[in-house]
């Protein structure tokens, strides 16, 4: 069971779908007018695989902030330039609203320095002669944490299948990518039948079993890079890049006869669960987000009305 919780948290990630070099880099940005220094770290740095880019300069800095993304930034706040406040104010601006880590590195130790750069959000304030490897563990701690906090805000608690904002990020990068590519994609929404009933008749806990253990059976089935997201309470809606609506009709069909063989256990009985799903399919005349969406949902709520555990197109 919790080799089974862990599968779903190690499933897709949003670097499947989404440029890698955006969410996901390990570039490190290096702010320091001290080219002896930041030579030195960027070599301590690469050792360990970090991508790293130096400005000797905050405008530098500013411009590569914008253009390389830094999944973290190393500054010194002592630039030589008597103009580099303004560019200095911004980067850190811009680097706390993405959730970028600051850590100070500087040979000044003033209290009152270092109190002024924790109040402007530096995560640390170290010492140029800090050993490398202490350094080098600070980091990637800084890291981990800014990759937990993007994971958490994408995650939906109860299933760890992906939320509705990750959802509908995917969904817009699917969309752009057919319009620059042509590259096809198809929307299934799920939803589970009489789950009420299941609630009302074994109580919410079982229902919370029940939705966790669907989300597990359909991890296991889905490819890398398709996408599934918990919609609403038992809705589902899947993103199968590359895939048109009858192979992912196949797919879906694979879902329902895994999901129909798991009987879930009660105090007093046992039972089985059903679903229903609807699909529809990116095209020239149905290429906005909404559409989709609702294209799916009307399939859905035909199989609801066609008697249920069934997909319809
Ligand atoms: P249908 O086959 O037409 O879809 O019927 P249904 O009973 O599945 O659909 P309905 O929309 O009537 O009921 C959905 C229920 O799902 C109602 C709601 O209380 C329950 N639900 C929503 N979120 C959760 C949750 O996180 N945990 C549990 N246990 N129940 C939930
Ligand atoms: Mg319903
Ligand atoms: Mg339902
Ligand atoms: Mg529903």
């Amino acid at each position: 069971e919790e080799n089974q919780e862990s599968a779903v948290n190690e499933g897709n990630t949003i670097s499947d779908v989404v440029d890698v070099s955006d969410v996901m880099s390990k570039r490190i940005l290096i702010i320091d007018s001290d080219i002896e220094f930041t030579a030195y770290l960027k070599e301590v740095l690469e050792k360990r695989l970090y991508p790293v880019s130096i400005a000797l300069s905050a405008a530098t800095g500013l411009k590569f902030f914008y253009d390389r993304k830094p999944a973290l930034i190393l500054l010194n706040v002592y630039l030589p330039e008597s103009n580099g406040i303004e560019e200095l104010k911004q980067i850190v601006l811009k680097a706390k609203q993405d959730h970028i880590p600051i850590i100070v590195i500087s040979s000044k130790q003033s209290k009152q320095q270092i109190i002024e750069a924790y109040r402007a959000g530096a995560m640390d304030y170290l010492s140029k002669s800090i050993d490398p490897d202490i350094l080098l563990a600070i980091i990637d701690n800084r890291l981990q944490m800014k990759l937990d906090w993007e994971r958490s805000i994408v995650i939906d608690e109860l299933t760890g299948a992906y939320n509705r904002k990750h959802f509908n990020l995917v969904l817009n990068h699917l969309i752009s990518e057919y319009e620059r590519s042509g590259a096809n994609f198809s929307v299934v929404m799920l939803d589970l039948d009489h789950f009420k009933r299941i609630n009302d008749t074994y109580g919410h806990l079982m229902g919370d079993e029940v939705l966790k253990r669907c989300i597990v059976t359909f991890q296991n089935i889905i490819r890398q890079g398709d996408v599934l997201c918990r919609y609403g309470g038992e809705e589902f809606v899947l993103l199968l890049p590359h895939t048109n609506a009858l192979e992912s009709e196949a797919i879906v069909q694979l879902m329902r006869e895994q999901f129909s063989q798991v009987l879930f256990r009660a105090e007093t009985e046992s039972f089985y669960v059903t679903f229903s799903s609807g699909i529809s399919e990116i095209n020239a005349r149905n290429n906005h987000p909404e559409k989709l969406v609702e294209e799916a949902d009307q399939a859905l709520y035909k199989a609801k009305r066609s008697g249920r555990n069934q997909t319809v197109i």
